[in-house]
């Protein structure tokens, strides 16, 4: 009974990245835990790792082991086992037997190292599948609107930089559930002023100096209100502007019209409370996080770019204390990412990708979608138009594979379904989207049965497939080495296992100055204090943010995991009393697209207008056979064909 300890780093879609120790006996993983010398977990994992990685993820009888062939009718979810060489056989003639460019490629970030997530897109570049824009689910507005402005929306502020900011602004982003050891340590921690902007009273929200609780997607029109104050009090930096930005004249027009009064009308956060605001984010360096939460909004591009605006208009940047943090992509550590999927080029004549707010259509269209090929993600829970996405998969004439740790709600439609090892079964790296962290992800346990890392299982078909590309052959060893040398962090892979997570030294966002947009300069054209109106009398505003009992929809099939998730829909005591209804009762959310089932329950953390239940339970699991998604008819927002799941409107109505 030998114990020794492996080190290693979560690889889920969270702005933690914590540090893991497992512990091992015999060389079998006993229990995860969090690594007490990493800076982010610090000893401790949040509350759903903790459950689900030593409950569900280790559980033998949960894990997908071996590759299976469907029996029954599609999303029946039955299936007999095949081998490996079997399993590949099919799949290399069914998607070697359709024009390339019908094979749909759905992928995200079921897990982010680096190599379980990228290197699939070397096979599907050589291919030439048409990818679902992965972003398009997720922060792609958001995107698209600070790579206007300021040509880049992966370089945010260096986390470390907040012991030298006066104020900390989090704006549409509840860390308390999202990143809940950044919300405990690095914002619990700090000596500045904190301001939350967020219609609910989040747990962060609740412990701040100042919480402004807007109406939904009102955002800009609050932002402009605040440009009116601060101009008044002669805290515009206009030395800054002179240098360094476009477009503040189009701003200044709209200034004398949005005085916090109209600011107060158009977003409902009281004058008092933007006069509060505007002084806190001038009181010295001001470091704003700019929240995804907040661009899942129809407006939710004009939003975030107004909001980004700030930080030009004080020229509260590249001085300690001072920035804005959208994400931070691996290039801030040093890997490029970009360069690694691009061994492989994108075959001639691919088609662009599409966004996932046209999947289910694009999906039931037999001309546009013969094979659909899904890994890291679990669209048929996470996506809109659930019901539309489900008839087109159970179309007999498409061709599904699905590569997944579990039987999810999408594998139950498969007609390949491949088992991937966990994250604690192969070695890779992973680096966060909050901190300027680089670390090792070690292997600490053998994948049950069969199951293969996905670049394992890519590198088999594309075997199969007769690629012959090198960079659709390579190991995992050189791939790592590769990645890691670039960065001067650490030697190799081994060098990186040994020293766990590393960083660069401490970087000022933007310190030169020098933007990636057309001009050079930080460009505010085209901006606007447009607001949603309030949601008409009797519809509510459905949120399905984070929960801190899921990750997405990873853990939702872990029993614990999925009581805590629950089917709770909670609203302001004001929405109950209107409709008569009391905490506990089975009430009915419906709209135009579908109608879902939910408990309610009562609590002004909520504001009135709107209806709270997050995102992450299984479809399968709901007696309804339903979650949230169903509500969503791939709302979208202004900018990147991206979501507006937070825009979704629903009425009660009576079961
Ligand atoms: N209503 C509503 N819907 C939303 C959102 C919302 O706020 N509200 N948020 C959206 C956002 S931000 C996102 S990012 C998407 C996420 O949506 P998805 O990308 O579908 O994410 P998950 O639901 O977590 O599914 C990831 C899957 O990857 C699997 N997985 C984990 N590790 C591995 C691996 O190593 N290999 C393979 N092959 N599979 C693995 C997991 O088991 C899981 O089934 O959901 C979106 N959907
Ligand atoms: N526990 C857990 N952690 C996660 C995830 C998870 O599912 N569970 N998902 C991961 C992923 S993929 C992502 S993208 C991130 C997302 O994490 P966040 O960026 O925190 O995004 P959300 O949880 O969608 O929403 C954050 C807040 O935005 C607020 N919001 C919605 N609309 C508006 C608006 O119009 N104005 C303002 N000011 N606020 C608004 C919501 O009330 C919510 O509290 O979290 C990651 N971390
Ligand atoms: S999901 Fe986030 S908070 Fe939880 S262990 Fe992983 S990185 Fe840490
Ligand atoms: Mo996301």
């Amino acid at each position: 009974m030998i114990e020794d300890v492996v080190r290693t780093v979560c690889p889920r879609d969270c702005y933690d990245s914590c540090g893991i120790v497992v512990r091992r006996r015999d060389a079998g993983a006993v229990k995860v835990l969090g690594d007490p010398d990493h800076a982010v977990s610090r000893g401790a994992l949040c509350g759903k790792c903790a459950i689900a990685y030593n409950g569900v993820w280790r559980d033998g009888a949960a894990r997908l082991a071996r590759p299976l062939r469907r029996v029954g009718p599609k999303g029946e979810g039955r299936f007999e086992p095949i081998s490996w060489d079997a399993a590949l056989d099919i799949a290399a003639a069914r998607l070697g037997a359709v024009p390339p460019a019908t094979v749909l490629n759905a992928h995200y970030t079921g897990t982010r190292s680096v190599l379980a997530a990228a290197f699939g897109m070397r096979f599907f570049n050589r291919l030439g599948a048409t990818e679902i824009e992965p972003d398009s689910v997720c922060n792609l507005a958001g995107i698209v609107a600070l790579e206007r402005i300021y040509g880049s929306a992966v370089h945010g502020f260096d986390p470390r930089t907040a012991r030298d900011a006066a104020s900390i602004f989090l704006w549409g982003v509840n860390p308390s559930a999202s990143a809940p050891h950044a919300d405990k340590h690095w914002l619990g921690e700090s000596s500045a002023r904190v301001v939350v902007v967020d219609p609910i009273r989040t747990a962060t929200a609740a412990r701040a100096h100042l919480h402004l609780r807007p109406r939904p997607g009102t955002d800009a029109a609050l932002v402009f209100g605040l440009l009116h104050v601060l101009r008044r009090n002669g805290k515009i930096d206009r030395d800054f502007i002179a240098r360094h930005v476009d477009g503040w004249r189009e701003i200044e027009g709209h200034l004398a019209t949005t005085t916090p009064a109209w600011a107060e009308a158009a977003s409902g956060v009281a004058a008092a409370d933007i006069e509060r605001a505007a002084a806190l984010y001038v009181l010295g360096p001001a470091l704003l996080w700019i929240g995804q939460g907040l661009q899942r909004q129809k407006l939710g591009g004009a939003i975030v770019g107004a909001v980004a605006a700030l930080p030009a208009a004080t020229g509260n940047l590249a001085r300690p204390g001072a920035g804005f943090l959208y994400l931070n992509g691996a290039g801030r550590t040093g890997i490029d990412r970009g360069g690694f999927v691009a061994k492989t080029a994108k075959r001639a004549g691919a088609a662009d990708a599409i966004s996932h707010m046209d999947f289910a259509r694009v999906l039931g269209d037999p001309k546009r979608a013969q094979a659909f090929f899904c890994w890291n993600a679990n669209p048929a829970a996470s996506n809109p138009d659930q019901l539309a996405l489900r008839q087109a998969l159970r179309r007999e004439d498409l061709f599904t594979v699905v590569v997944d740790l579990f039987q999810t709600d999408t594998a139950d439609y498969a007609d390949i379904l491949l088992p991937a090892a966990s994250f604690l079964e192969f070695d890779d790296i992973v680096t966060s989207y909050f901190h300027l962290n680089l670390s090792a992800q070690q292997k600490a346990a053998q994948p049950p049965g069969e199951a293969l890392p996905n670049q394992e299982i890519f590198r088999r078909l594309a075997r199969k497939m007769g690629f012959a590309d090198a960079a659709l052959h390579e190991t995992d060893p050189a791939m790592l080495d590769a990645l890691i040398v670039p960065t001067g962090l650490a030697a190799d892979f081994a060098d990186l296992a040994a020293k766990g997570t590393v960083s660069p030294p401490v970087r000022m966002q933007f310190a030169d100055l020098r933007f990636a947009t057309p001009s050079g300069k930080i460009d505010l054209r085209g901006l606007s204090p447009a607001a949603d109106p309030p949601t008409a009398s009797g519809r509510l505003r459905l949120f399905s943010p984070a929960s801190p009992w899921a990750l997405n929809t990873s853990y939702a099939n872990d029993p614990k995991l999925d009581a805590k998730l629950g089917d709770t829909a909670t609203v302001h005591p004001d929405e109950a009393r209107a409709r008569k209804l009391e905490p506990g009762a089975k009430i009915t959310l419906a709209n135009a697209t579908a109608r879902l089932p939910a408990t309610l329950a009562v609590d002004d953390a909520v504001p009135p207008g709107v209806v709270l239940l997050p995102k992450g339970r299984w479809a399968k699991r709901a007696a309804s056979g339903l979650n949230v998604n169903a509500l969503n008819a791939s709302l979208r927002a202004d900018l990147g064909a991206s979501t507006a799941a937070h825009s979704v409107e629903v009425e009660f109505v009576v079961a």
